[in-house]
């Protein structure tokens, strides 16, 4: 196992894996920015390291200070967490090439996966199911058009380089797909220095499932069962729940089992997320593969009793997994609501600065993952989240109750949160029921505002 792990994060995800190496014993090193100083992750490690100026690019997303802290400190593993560069294949060859194992796949798993279009094709030839679409990248214009008659409308066009929805262009007839398929190239060139593309049958009001997959590296892959993530805004997830309240045990077995069997076709290793969309119908579609740690674990780790971090950290030092499929079993059901620093009333503005008090909720199957503390200033320069807070009960309705009691108790002053959101999202009889799709919180919001929903 390792000695010492450098965490190459902030937040409460440095703080999770500190945790997680405090269980086997590793040694921890911190990094910070100029602006997180006074953030948790750097009083709980065991060593800390200032890496740079507040802006990421000058400070978490700087490969070489990242290194240096590394070297200097003696780390032995370096583990991304997520965001920042736990998905650069170029961070990986070169923590490697000085020395540091990465706590993660190998950079030809990420560039595969990477490329939407590429692991597409992949994912394909492994069996998965896919929306009706482009076979790969399409060159132009006419070849998109014809496509799109051929699959039907309405179609997006997505660009290769994107995924987690930038880069897309939805198109409902062949005016609009015409009108939109130079721009959705152009922007993708802008965005993403790779002007690539490809076209798909657009479903229309789906629900985002997603399967936890772990694998070791030597062709075994396990799945841990699905997390719904249908309650979104703009493509940032605010409540992620286990199990999905719509899905069989033989729909999770046998999407389960696709997803692992396509991850394995790559010899894929670490924690690995699988996007799905679900159609109206209640069919699955093979979306994009993420090659990190996920925000939402811990609702996963909550029905499993599987500790993912550990996992990632066991499988990077060259130890076997602890548990086959066959050992996977789910019980109960989690929630988790993402509590941003932001001011849900005014459009989810970003609502940074000082916590003046900060009461955090507890009791029976409740988990709060959190970085801050009464005093804490919220810098502005990153993501808003400031914390996470993960219900478990013995079925949906005992672990929204809880979350339902939590949300009441918690107290946040000094900056606006999302529990405002998430009371009435709670609340809501659509939710109550279980009956969510990615529209569900653009919908709410309309409902709140007076217009009638669409
Ligand atoms: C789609 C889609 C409808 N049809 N693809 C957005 C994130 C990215 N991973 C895939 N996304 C979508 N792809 C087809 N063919 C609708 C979305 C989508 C979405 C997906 C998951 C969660 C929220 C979403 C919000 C808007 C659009």
């Amino acid at each position: 196992m390792f000695r010492k792990v450098l965490i190459a994060n902030r937040g409460e995800i440095a703080l999770r894996v500190i945790r997680a190496c405090r269980e086997l014993d590793i040694a921890t090193v911190a990094v910070f920015s100029e602006a997180d100083r006074d953030s948790l992750h750097v009083r709980l490690a065991d060593e800390s390291v200032c890496i740079g100026p507040p802006p990421s690019a000058q400070s978490y997303n700087h490969i070489a200070r990242l290194i240096s802290a590394a070297e200097v400190t003696g780390a032995d593993a370096i583990h991304p967490g997520y965001g920042f560069l736990s998905e650069n294949a170029h961070f990986v060859e070169v923590a490697t090439s000085c020395g540091f194992t990465f706590i993660g796949p190998t950079p030809e798993m990420i560039r595969r996966m990477g490329d939407k279009s590429e692991a597409k094709r992949t994912m394909r030839a492994a069996g998965l199911p896919m929306v009706p679409g482009s076979d790969g990248e399409v060159a132009d214009v006419d070849e998109a058009v014809s496509l799109a008659k051929g699959i039907g409308f309405p179609v997006i066009v997505k660009a290769s380089a994107g995924g987690g929805g930038r880069g897309m262009r939805i198109a409902w007839d062949e005016r609009q797909l015409r009108a939109g398929f130079g721009i959705a190239q152009a922007e993708a060139g802008a965005a993403f220095s790779n002007s690539a593309v490809y076209l798909e049958k657009y479903i229309v009001k789906p629900r985002h499932i997603e399967f936890q997959l772990f694998g070791d590296g030597e062709g075994n892959v396990v799945h841990l069962g699905e997390r719904e993530c249908s309650v979104q805004r703009n493509h940032q997830k605010l409540i992620e729940e286990a199990p999905s309240s719509i899905l069989t045990p033989e729909q999770r077995a046998s999407v389960g089992a696709m997803a692992a069997r396509g991850a394995a076709t790559i010899g894929y290793r670490n924690a690995g997320t699988m996007e799905f969309l679900m159609d109206q119908d209640g069919s699955f579609y093979f979306m994009e593969m993420n090659t990190r740690i996920q925000v939402e674990h811990p609702v996963t780790e909550e029905v499993t009793g599987i500790d993912l971090v550990k996992e990632q950290l066991k499988v990077a030092a060259g130890e076997k997994m602890s548990f086959r499929q066959e050992d996977v079993t789910w019980r109960g059901h989690a929630i988790e609501c993402r509590i941003n620093a932001e001011d849900f009333e005014h459009g989810f503005r970003p609502s940074p600065g000082k916590i003046t008090y900060w009461y955090k909720p507890g009791g029976p199957g409740l988990r709060v993952d959190s970085h801050v503390y009464g005093g804490y200033t919220v810098p502005p320069y990153y993501d808003s989240m400031i914390g996470k807070l993960i219900a478990y009960g013995k079925d949906r309705a005992e672990a929204c109750r809880r979350m339902e009691i939590a949300l009441e108790e918690m107290i946040v002053e000094g900056v606006k949160t999302t529990i405002p959101f998430h009371r009435i999202a709670l609340a809501h009889p659509r939710f109550k029921a279980g009956d969510i799709d990615t529209r569900f919180v653009e919908e709410l919001l309309k409902e709140r505002a007076g217009a009638p929903a669409a």
